[in-house]
């Protein structure tokens, strides 16, 4: 039996933070070895907002040594860079023939990002779902890993693919999003009640190279709720919750587990060993970060690599799809 297709992503828009360690890299090493994977950078994706060109690219390479760094092996996926396979390109543009601007209008990373940016958001910010949709429909992906806030990019996709079919004969495999339970949504660390993203200040995430004092002080200052005790209640407790699913994430302990631990402790003692369970998770994955940064070489060649057989694949994918649209000649 061949594996399930797997395909997910990361924009390079700055440091990878816990919350893409937890809600998708941690994921991604294990479910290497039970599918057929395909893990991109998607600098194309990254764009949607404004971008410093030197920037991005520095980004694309600390993005790729994360992947590498967090225990993705190239002898067990395909690790590329979006741009450089022009085929999401080409397909994103017929998808976007088939999507209407209701189904984009009704997108709540949409929605959040245009209030951010106001008139100046992008026509590519409103499209993004269907650059996102051609990457996982290009490789017959039946298995998409991400965190819960982009399960309606996900669905959108399976919206698409089911519409093309119907309309021009089956031709895309119709993917299924896989969410991890606990910890799916990690909240920035000053404030709760938005997600950890790194497009925000660095008081809200934990980056995966963040030094250990740095981050001893972000946890040390990060806020908590009104009463003192160490309870997992997202609802009532949003920011004792968070550091706890992070605490689990980082010690492999179970909630009662935790809850148990710090029952007659106080913030302080809760908040100190959190940090330090981060600083031992992280330390091994910075080190590998920075090696494969200083010498690039090694980096340079996996992506060529990758890039090579995701252009394989993309280019069967794409003759068959302009064929079935009648794009073209004979
Ligand atoms: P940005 O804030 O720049 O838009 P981001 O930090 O949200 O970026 P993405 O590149 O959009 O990161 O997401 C990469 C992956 O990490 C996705 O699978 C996404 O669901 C997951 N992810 C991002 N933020 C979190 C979070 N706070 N908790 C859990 N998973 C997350
Ligand atoms: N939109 C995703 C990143 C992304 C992605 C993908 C994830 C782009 N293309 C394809 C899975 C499959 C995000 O996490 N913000």
């Amino acid at each position: 039996m061949p594996k399930s297709k797997l395909f997910s992503g990361i924009q390079p828009t700055n440091l990878l933070h816990i919350g893409n360690y937890i809600g998708a890299l941690k994921q991604w090493v294990e479910l290497q070895k039970k599918y057929d994977c395909m893990f991109c950078v998607v600098d194309l994706h990254a764009i949607t907002v404004p971008q410093d060109p030197k920037e991005l690219r520095q980004n694309i390479l600390n993005t790729a040594a994360a992947y590498l760094a967090v225990g993705l092996d190239p002898k067990h996926c395909t690790i590329y860079v979006q741009s450089e396979v022009p085929q999401h390109s080409e397909l994103a543009w017929l998808l976007s023939t088939l999507a209407n601007l209701g189904e984009l209008e009704r997108m709540t990373q949409f929605k959040d990002k245009a209030k951010k940016h106001g008139e100046r958001a992008s026509v590519g910010l409103f499209s993004y779902p269907v650059l996102m949709a051609a990457d996982i429909l290009l490789y017959d992906t039946q298995v998409v890993p991400v965190g819960e806030d982009q399960m309606q990019h996900v669905e959108l996709t399976r919206t698409l693919a089911r519409r093309f079919n119907t309309r021009y004969g089956d031709t895309f495999a119709v993917p299924q999003a896989l969410i991890q339970k606990v910890g799916a949504r990690i909240k920035a660390l000053d404030d709760p009640a938005i997600k950890m993203s790194k497009s925000e200040s660095s008081a809200n995430y934990i980056a995966l190279t963040d030094q250990p004092e740095v981050i001893r002080k972000k946890i040390m200052r990060s806020v908590t709720d009104s009463d003192k005790y160490i309870r997992f209640d997202p609802e009532k407790k949003p920011a004792i919750s968070n550091l706890i699913t992070i605490y689990h994430h980082a010690t492999g302990r179970n909630l009662k587990q935790i809850e148990q631990e710090f029952e007659n402790k106080g913030y302080g003692d809760f908040k100190s060993a959190v940090a330090e369970a981060i600083i031992a998770l992280l330390d091994p994955i910075r080190t590998k970060i920075e090696n494969y940064l200083r010498d690039p070489s090694e980096l340079q060649k996996i992506l060529d690599a990758g890039r090579d057989a995701a252009l394989e694949l993309a280019e069967q994918k794409i003759k068959q799809v302009r064929d079935r649209v009648g794009l073209g000649r004979k």
